[in-house]
């Protein structure tokens, strides 16, 4: 209760924790958080927030952040004021880079980067400043598949279909669990809710997993299939579509390219041949696809349970296919395109047409492996670090990452990092991969910043725009992290660490802007002059997008003073049929079959052709976690262990394991140990592990998380297998060995 002498203020932020980004309700008293709610005016998200929403107080005041840099003196971290710190890296990283080369350095980008404006939109400036190909992300951990398959098909890395679940009639979940993940690549608070009033007005949800989710609960139909075999089960969709004379294009007739090679390449995929390697029946299949096709508003969607395994390009490929020609692909209540109000690639430019994506512009220099969306595999990183010639990693930048615990064989990895001649992270925590650092920058609370999503109204269920306020002031000698970087970036382009970061910005800005506004820059540029930062970049892109004010001449449109006084937000309605104007491919048409993926089905028919190991390990999430950082926050990290390995009954009877007890999950020289759940959700010669969890190494702050450490899933799990077309790591399927302990 706030006493007689409190000011109790009200805020509103959207949520950063997850891509449902709900907008949320905070109050403060005496610079403290009080209460943490849904905002219920919200127009996105309309007042839902799940359990983590309130752990951002926990997050803030929790005193294990770091809050002031840390520099490694002796092998122990001691706290350096800003200058110190950048003056230490401006002594060592330029140094090894006029020594080694650029490539030296290498660059590992995590997931919260696109949770904070500051770091997503100011990230480039420091990639290019640094000139290095070695550039990683938490991408190839997860949706590069996804952004592969609808480059090439539609001509943009972020012009990616979601649901349209308020209009939808049927929608079919392959790999995806979003009851727990409340939604991936596809922004959509409050999945439970619109997947219940999807049943109630008569819809049907159908869930292939080989789990039984939580998601699964909720629908009318569940198929377990084996992990990996999507490919398989979609080949056969589509098989079936053709063979069955399924296929209305409907609307899109006149702008798809490749049918007929498409026919032609799922011919032998006939439900009946890849059945038995789906573990499904042939029947099952053909009923699946007469159901999508018979159904007026139907859609596939697919997650990353899809991207995570060797043939993520292909199936993420084979879902946006079927949505095609079942005619359900930028329909009303089929598989949409979002409208963006800012940053979005598929609003810029000539519409209908573009120079579409390529890959393998470099390759990695250890494994070759191609470079896609400026990235290389993160799978390489190692590697890349261990092994000597000209354009080694002798130097690392992780930002919001933690690959020792989020990227496969993270014991190998945290080894690479210990040979390293220098290492910086940008984190929040000494944990498992900035312990390994010789400075640590924190980076600030997401309360103590300004926020504007970048990414996900690109993926939005409706579309929408936001902005946020800072909650709580930040402490005055506190910079804000896309200050940090720009200092980086500063100190890589060889301006010093003291270098003064106002003309810097306002001459990279400048650059930007002529970039695209050409003879107009000066006036551009003086329409945005009241703002600096982000603001700026968020300003520029919101007058310059489809809904904008083009600075002046639509004085009706959004600019960033209208969206920061709308703080509930504003709606720009439901998503819209985009087809043709959205297409950015060469041709101007949707390619069905593009020559990458026809040439990758080879492997797969190979696939079916090989045995299926006997057990294989797949990962989990928990509603109260996300990846591997919010296990230090208390209202999280209570209760009972969570880090349980899941197992069918006939499969733990078979192995003589009891629920309760502890199993060990081998796979090469690497082992682990975790808690037997036994459960009849699981497929039979499939166990479950969430991933994440493994917070028992030395070095590391972390008094919470370290009382139930849990084990790293990622330690048993093969960095030498990827989709080798968009370098994505396998994190699904992967054969292991288990046994009872003792
Ligand atoms: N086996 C298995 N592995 C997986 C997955 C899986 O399903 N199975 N999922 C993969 C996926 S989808 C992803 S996205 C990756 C995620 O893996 P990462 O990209 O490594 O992300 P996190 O594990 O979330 O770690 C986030 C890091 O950012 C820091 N951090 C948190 N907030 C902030 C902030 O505001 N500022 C700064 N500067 N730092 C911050 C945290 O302390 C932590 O070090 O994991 C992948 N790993
Ligand atoms: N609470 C919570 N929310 C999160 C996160 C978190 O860690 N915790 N992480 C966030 C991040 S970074 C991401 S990327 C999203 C991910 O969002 P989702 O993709 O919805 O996440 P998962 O719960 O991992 O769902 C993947 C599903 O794929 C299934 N699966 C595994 N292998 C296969 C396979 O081979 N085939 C098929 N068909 N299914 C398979 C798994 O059983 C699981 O149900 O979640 C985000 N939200
Ligand atoms: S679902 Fe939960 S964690 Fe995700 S944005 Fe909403 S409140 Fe935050
Ligand atoms: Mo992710």
């Amino acid at each position: 209760m706030p006493g007689p002498m409190t000011i109790e203020t009200t805020h509103h932020r959207i949520c950063p924790l997850c891509e449902a980004c709900c907008g949320l309700e905070l109050k403060v008293s005496n610079g403290r958080v009080t209460s943490i709610r849904g905002h219920d005016d919200d127009v996105f998200s309309r007042g839902y927030v799940c359990p983590k929403a309130v752990a951002l107080k926990d997050l803030h005041e929790d005193p294990d952040r770091v809050r002031v840099p840390l520099v490694k003196r002796n092998g122990r971290f001691v706290e350096a004021s800003w200058a110190e710190a950048f003056a230490e890296i401006g002594r060592r990283l330029p140094a090894l880079q006029s020594q080694h080369g650029r490539d030296t350095v290498g660059v590992v980008i995590g997931n919260p980067v696109v949770h904070k404006a500051g770091l997503i939109l100011y990230l480039p400036r420091l990639v290019r400043a640094l000139g290095s190909r070695n550039v990683f992300s938490a991408s190839t951990l997860d949706q590069m598949p996804k952004q592969l398959s609808c480059g090439l098909m539609f001509g943009d890395w972020l012009s990616i279909p979601v649901p349209d679940i308020e209009r939808t009639e049927m929608l079919m979940i392959l790999g995806a669990n979003p009851a727990v993940s409340n939604g991936s690549m596809w922004t959509v608070p409050d999945f439970r809710g619109k997947a219940k009033a999807l049943r109630a007005r008569g819809g049907r949800m159908i869930v292939i997993d080989p789990r039984r989710t939580e998601t699964a609960e909720l629908a009318d139909e569940h198929h377990f299939i084996r992990p990996g075999a999507d490919v398989h089960f979609l080949l056969g969709l589509v098989h079936t579509l053709f063979d069955e004379n399924l296929v209305r294009l409907g609307r899109l007739a006149d702008y798809v390219n490749g049918l007929v090679a498409l026919a032609a390449a799922v011919k032998e995929f006939t439900p009946e041949r890849v059945a038995a390697h789906c573990g499904m029946a042939g029947e099952t299949i053909r009923e699946l696809a007469r159901s999508l096709a018979g159904t007026e508003r139907a859609i596939v969607y697919g997650r990353i349970g899809i991207s995570t395994q060797e043939f993520g390009t292909l199936a993420n490929w084979l879902i946006d296919a079927v949505n095609v020609l079942t005619g359900h692909l930028d329909e009303p209540g089929g598989a949409m395109f979002p409208k963006a109000a800012a940053f979005a690639g598929n609003t810029r430019g000539a519409p209908g047409k573009g120079r579409g994506v390529v890959t393998g512009r470099h390759a990695s220099r250890v494994s070759r492996a191609p470079e896609v969306f400026g990235e290389l595999p993160m799978t390489c990183l190692a590697e890349e670090v261990e092994t000597p010639g000209v354009g080694q990693i002798k130097a690392l930048i992780t930002i919001a990452s933690n690959p020792v615990l989020s990227a496969p064989n993270g014991p190998r990895i945290a080894a690479a990092f210990d040979r390293l001649d220098f290492m910086l992270s940008v984190d929040v925590y000494i944990n498992e991969t900035s312990r390994h650092a010789d400075v640590i920058l924190p980076g600030t609370s997401p309360l103590e910043d300004i926020h504007y999503d970048v990414a996900f109204p690109q993926l939005s269920y409706r579309n929408h725009a936001r902005f946020s306020q800072a909650v709580l002031p930040r402490a005055a000698d506190r910079p804000a992290e896309w200050e940090i970087l720009l200092r980086l970036a500063a100190i890589a382009s060889g301006r010093g660490a003291d270098a003064d970061l106002v003309p810097f910005d306002d001459a990279l800005t400048a650059a930007d802007v002529r970039r695209i506004a050409g003879e107009h820059t000066e006036a551009v540029l003086k329409a945005v002059s009241r703002w600096r930062g982000p603001e700026r970049l968020i300003d520029l892109a919101l007058r310059g997008g489809p809904y904008g004010d083009q600075f002046g001449l639509k004085p009706d449109g959004l600019n960033l003073e209208t969206t920061q006084a709308a703080s509930a937000g504003i709606d720009l309605g439901p998503l819209a049929p985009r087809i043709p104007e959205i297409l950015r491919t060469p041709s101007g048409r949707v390619e069905l079959a593009p020559p990458l993926l026809l040439a990758d089905l080879e492997r797969a028919e190979k696939r079916l052709n090989e045995t299926s190991p006997d057990l294989v390990i797949i990962g989990r999430r928990q509603v109260r976690s996300n990846n591997s950082w919010m296990h230090n926050l208390p209202t999280l990290a209570k209760g009972r262990n969570r880090c349980t390995v899941l197992l069918n009954p006939a499969d733990a009877r078979r192995l003589g394991l009891r629920d309760g007890e502890r199993a060990r999950i081998v796979r090469g020289t690497q082992a682990i140990e975790a808690q037997v759940q036994v459960s009849d959700e699981m497929m039979l010669g499939v166990v479950c592990l969430p991933h994440g969890w493994g917070h028992d190494l030395p070095e590391a702050r972390l008094s919470v998380a370290a009382l139930q450490p849990g084990a790293n899933l990622n330690a048993v799990l093969d960095e030498t297998v990827r989709d080798p077309l968009s370098g994505n790591a396998v994190l699904s399927g992967v054969a292991v060995v288990v046994s009872a302990v003792g």
